[in-house]
């Protein structure tokens, strides 16, 4: 089915997934620079999910017949104070790509286009374990302010995340 606010809201979230693995990868470099290599780890891994979302989106797109128009993506913050502002910012993204993908469920229903409905569904549950994921590490970067035992704490439990794609 082609509805053109369907197909353009599909291609804007594609650029907003790609945006999200860039701006990712600014903190990735932020907590390279510190020698922060759990922190690193875990955005290395968001890396490499958001571009598995693009891609996703992507990949729809071609599926169901729908031009792919890329554009320019958006500069992200390149500097940060402190392993806080960094999740603080990176939930608030969060929290934002989750109404965006709201927004599209919306559009989706709205058109009756059920196909789109249920590749929307994954990214819903996504959403809501990104935001429930960076949450709790904002919570405990608040928790130990700026104990360094308490950084290395965080540092080496997020050493473990893995890619799993
Ligand atoms: Fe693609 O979920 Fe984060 O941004």
């Amino acid at each position: 089915m082609q509805n053109a606010k369907m197909i353009q809201a599909l291609n804007e979230q594609l650029n907003k997934e790609l945006f999200s693995a860039y701006f990712y990868l600014a903190m990735q470099a932020y907590f390279s620079s510190h020698n922060l290599d759990g922190f690193t780890n875990y955005f290395r891994v968001q890396v490499q999910e958001e571009r598995d979302h693009a891609l996703g989106f992507f990949n729809y797109l071609n599926k169901i017949g729908g031009k792919v128009t890329l554009t320019e993506i958006q500069e992200p913050q390149n500097d940060f104070s402190s392993p806080l502002e960094v999740f603080e910012l990176a939930l608030k993204h969060e929290q934002f790509i989750t109404q965006s993908i709201y927004s599209l469920m919306d559009i989706a229903r709205e058109i009756k286009d059920h196909t789109t409905e249920i590749f929307l569904q994954w990214f819903i549950t996504e959403q809501s374990e990104e935001e429930e994921n960076m949450g709790r590490i904002v919570n405990r970067l608040k928790l130990i302010k700026e104990d360094g035992a308490g950084l290395f704490m965080i540092d080496n439990e997020l050493s473990q995340r893995l890619y799993t794609p």
